[in-house]
């Protein structure tokens, strides 16, 4: 055995990682119970290593949040207002053009699109949006939507989800971001957002897009009231859900930020329990190919740490991030590609720039 750990209990995981077998639910929460962090860290660099090397993978790219008014009013969201509300706020179309064209100067690789559920805008408004930025942006790929936005539009529109997903593939949809999964519970569904669509929908408008050649992402919002359990649990039903239909890109663990949101009597989350989240979900998520460290939710200090936990992309430049900053935070929101890269280097890895889709080649002469 060429590797100590000061947990006994991690050297039977270092068995599986090493044979490349499965880990099961047991394994997961070990793993989260162990008190041996850089065990646990070590482990899930065999496997990170294993895939890319040292290779850190980020993208250059742009959020478009085009309206915080949303009739689901999570608990933990903090973005979200209702119509008429103080802050409330929705892009029209000449927005959007606005807020791209001011960007066009700059590489932009990917434009990420997300809002809430605003009843007041038509099926068209999300046509248009799509196809006036693949207008201004062809050389961007469109990552845009949850599937909880998905579920939304498709009411809307009075059409089925891969008939809704049809039109907008068509419009200028290439991929979708992995939000709204929260924790696939029915409990925590039950109390943190009953109105939005529970863990099964979610599921199923997942697996819809993959079956109509739309990749995605997939998040877990952790850190608030749900169990090691339950997110272990989450972790094992994405697994089951990849093996089906391999269309998850990456994951991304999403920590919760309590302080602006109708649960700021939560503590927010601790850095070891940040940690863990990245190396758990690569070692549970086998078949999944990246796992991402979030750096606006984690902080770009600790998303450096993470690549030593796991994690072979930083996500992105980001422009303009909203959903976590009006939940509280204080990370910047935005990053340049210069500093991207330096925090990569100076993590001991070595940076590549990718698009949506992972194509590195032509952007890393
Ligand atoms: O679905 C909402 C979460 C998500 C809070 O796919 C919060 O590449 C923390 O999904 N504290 C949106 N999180 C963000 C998201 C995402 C981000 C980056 C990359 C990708 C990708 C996807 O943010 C929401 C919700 O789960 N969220 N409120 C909060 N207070
Ligand atoms: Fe709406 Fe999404 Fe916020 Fe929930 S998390 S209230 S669905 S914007």
């Amino acid at each position: 055995m060429d590797i100590n750990f000061s947990d006994p209990a991690l050297y039977n995981i270092y068995q599986k990682v090493a044979n490349r077998e499965r880990l099961d639910l047991e394994d997961g929460l070990v793993l989260y119970r162990s008190d041996d962090l850089t065990g646990v860290g070590r482990l899930a660099d065999i496997e990170r290593k294993r895939r890319y090397e040292r290779n850190t993978f980020y993208v250059y790219n742009q959020h478009l949040n085009y309206t915080n008014v949303c009739i689901n009013r999570c608990l933990f969201c903090g973005f979200s207002r209702d119509e008429g509300e103080e802050g409330a706020y929705t892009f029209s179309l000449n927005d959007i053009d606005e807020h791209i064209r001011s960007r066009l100067h700059e590489p932009v690789r990917e434009v990420h699109v997300v809002g809430g559920l605003n009843p007041a805008l038509p099926f068209s408004y999300y046509v248009d949006l799509l196809g006036l930025i693949r207008d201004l942006r062809p050389d961007a790929t469109l990552k845009a939507f949850t599937a909880v936005e998905i579920d939304f539009i498709s009411r809307i529109a009075g059409f089925g989800i891969k008939e809704t997903l049809r039109e907008l593939k068509r419009a200028g949809l290439a991929m979708m971001p992995g939000g709204g999964a929260e924790v696939l519970n029915e409990r925590i569904h039950r109390s943190l957002y009953p109105k939005k669509i529970g863990p099964e929908r979610w599921l199923e408008v997942i697996k819809a897009a993959h079956e109509m050649g739309i990749t995605t992402n997939a998040t877990m919002l952790y850190g608030h009231i749900e169990t090691l359990k339950e997110r272990v649990m989450h972790l094992i039903a994405l697994r089951h859900l990849q093996d089906e239909t391999g269309g998850i890109t990456a994951f991304i663990p999403l920590s919760f930020h309590p302080e602006k949101t109708r649960l700021s009597h939560l503590p927010p989350n601790v850095g070891v329990d940040d940690l863990k989240t990245v190396a758990v979900s690569r070692l549970m998520l086998d078949n999944v190919p990246h796992i991402k460290a979030y750096w606006v939710m984690v902080t770009p200090g600790l998303a450096q740490v993470a690549m030593s936990f796991g994690a072979d992309d930083l996500d992105g430049t980001i422009i303009e991030e909203k959903i976590t900053h009006m939940a509280g935070a204080k990370t910047p929101k935005g990053i340049s590609c210069n500093n991207m890269r330096n925090l990569i280097l100076s993590g001991g890895f070595r940076p590549v720039e990718r698009d949506a889709f992972y194509n590195c080649g032509i952007y890393n002469p």
